[in-house]
Parts: C-alpha cells; structure tokens; sequence
C-alpha cells in the first residue's frame, strides 16, 4: 500500500475526462486500495482517480467518522435523482475553500465493487452529495464550477499564491 499524490487546482489534469474500468485485474484493486488509504489519510470522505492523475473510473467513499463503511465506485453512474439541497462542500484538491452548492438531494446509483460485483444503492444526505461530487471528477468537473465567476477567479487566485 502507498499513499498517492493529490493535484491542486487549478491543475489542467482535473479537467480530464475518465475512462471506464474494463477489467478489474491486480492494478484496479492495489489502485483502490492505495486511494483508501490517501483518503483516510488527508482525511477526506471521498477521493476520485482523477485527483491522484489516474484518468479510470474509479471512486472511493467513506462518509463515516470510523471508517466503518468504505465504498468502492467502479465506473458509477447516477441512474435517478430527486430533490435539491443546498450545502456546503470542500475538495481535496481545493484545499481551505468551502462554498455552498446545489446538488441532488436523494440519487441511486449503480456501480462495481472492488471485486467487480454491481450493485445498486439510493442514498441522501452526505453519501448522496458525496456520490455528485466525485462522479463530477470523473467527468473533469470541479464544485468551483457551480460557483461565480468571481468567486472562482478568487479561489484560482489563492490556490495559486499558496503553490509552490
Ligand atoms: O473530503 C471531502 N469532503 C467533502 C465535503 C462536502 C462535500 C464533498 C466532499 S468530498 C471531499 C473529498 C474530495 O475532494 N473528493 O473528491
Ligand atoms: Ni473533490
């Protein structure tokens, strides 16, 4: 296992698009397995491949404070959605920014396990926010984008004094 590196915003490999999974063979599973634990680490709840430069359709979730539920999102897709809340999200790759967004209030979802097994699952609250959130990335798409112009040349603006 290794922890894997995270790109930054405003970097241009976000904004690629991701390929389905074909074959969940040794590197899709020890891929999944080193991105749990880079999300544990930093900490987050979610971590899509796109933000360790890795442009497969891959995702892990774990909403939990005791990493009791780790979720594997192989090639996911939102199949239904319902409602609209209003919340406020992070990143990884957007470190210290927190801003309010609109999202899917309640979805199901289908998806692979790590052993390639689908399955489907509705979710609300956190998961559900989480599951747009990192479906998002897949598609090269960032929570800035639903912000203001102004408030995303702001965000691009710090991001970019505090790189080094
Ligand atoms: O750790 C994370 N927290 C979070 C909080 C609110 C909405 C979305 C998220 S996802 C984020 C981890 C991350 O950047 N995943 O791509
Ligand atoms: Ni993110």
């Amino acid at each position: 296992m290794a922890t894997l590196d995270i790109l930054i915003y405003p970097d241009d490999r976000l904004r690629k698009v991701a390929r389905p999974v074909d074959d969940i063979n040794a590197e899709v599973t020890a891929l999944v397995d080193d991105m749990f634990e880079t999300m544990y680490e930093a900490p987050g709840i979610g971590l899509a491949a796109t933000q360790v430069n890795v442009h497969q359709r891959v995702v892990v979730i774990d909403v939990t404070e005791d990493k009791s539920d780790p979720l594997t999102l192989i090639n996911p897709e939102i199949l239904s959605t319902e409602g609209e809340a209003q919340g406020d999200e992070g990143c990884l790759s957007i470190p210290g920014i927190y801003e309010s967004v609109a999202r899917a209030e309640k979805i199901t979802f289908r998806a692979l396990d790590r052993s390639g097994q689908p399955y489907e699952r509705d979710a609300d609250g956190l998961l559900a926010v989480c599951v747009q959130h990192e479906v998002d990335h897949l598609d090269g798409k960032m929570f800035v984008d639903y912000l203001s112009a102004l408030k995303r040349r702001r965000i691009k603006k710090k991001m970019l004094k505090h790189e080094k």
